[in-house]
């Protein structure tokens, strides 16, 4: 079960103590530097050894193991995120649940379209209506993601979750969604895709397994109704 909110918010949440640390620790050897070492009134630029010229110590020696600590810390820090940030992404690219429902998702300027596997049901929206991602709670969703013209992303705020669509290679992930509730605009296209980039949304609705189960019995038999009736045509 990957419940990328809360794996999300943890990396943000190492992520930004961390940069707090960071500028914290940087602004006050900045301030201590600046006043410590600056030059007062009477007194000459340090090495300068001209008439009344006082050379001051230099502690040049001891900058490269400082500059080494560092680089060390540095380096340890950089790996810690790095590692913690991928092998977060890699639980919703490689999940071992088996899941319930499996979403083909398509971006196209400027639009989404979502078929569900298996069963001849689509989400499209209508001219100035965006689409519904209806979903079942606290159940693992598989997802395929393509897109059939730009660089689209598939973003759902709510879950943390950002990814890209790109022409001509489908990635796939796995989301859950623990609580019901209807978003509208839940989700939204966050790569600038052209003039109507803005409208590029869709609602998120989670219903109950059982509620959403019946949802797409509902629409299947629609579907089959519309089917027959092409067919009868
Ligand atoms: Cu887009």
């Amino acid at each position: 079960m990957t419940d990328t909110r809360r794996e999300f918010d943890q990396v943000a949440g190492l992520y930004l103590p961390i940069g707090v640390a960071v500028v914290v620790v940087i602004v006050a050897l900045v301030v201590v530097m600046a006043l410590r070492y600056r030059v007062r009134d009477g007194e000459q630029e340090p090495g300068d050894d001209g008439p009344g010229g006082r050379r001051r110590p230099s502690r040049i020696a001891d900058a490269p193991r400082a500059e080494a600590l560092y680089a060390a810390v540095l380096v340890c820090i950089a790996a810690l995120l790095v590692w913690r940030t991928f092998s977060t992404e890699a639980r919703e690219d490689h999940p071992r649940a088996a899941a319930t429902a499996t979403i083909d998702v398509t971006a196209a300027r400027w639009h989404w379209r979502f078929d569900y596997r298996g069963t001849g049901v689509t989400q499209l929206g209508g001219d100035r209506t965006p689409p519904t991602l209806v979903v079942p709670a606290a159940q693992p969703v598989r997802f395929t993601l393509v897109s059939i013209d730009v660089i689209h992303a598939f973003w759902i705020p709510a879950r943390r979750f950002k990814r890209d669509a790109n022409p001509g290679a489908s990635s796939s992930f796995e989301l859950i969604f623990p609580t019901t509730g209807f978003w509208r605009d839940g989700g939204e296209c966050s790569e600038f895709c052209g003039l109507r980039h803005a409208q590029m949304r869709f609602d998120v609705d989670v219903r109950t397994p059982a509620a959403y189960a019946a949802w797409l019995r509902q629409r299947r038999a629609a579907a089959g109704a519309v089917g027959a009736a092409g067919a009868a045509g």
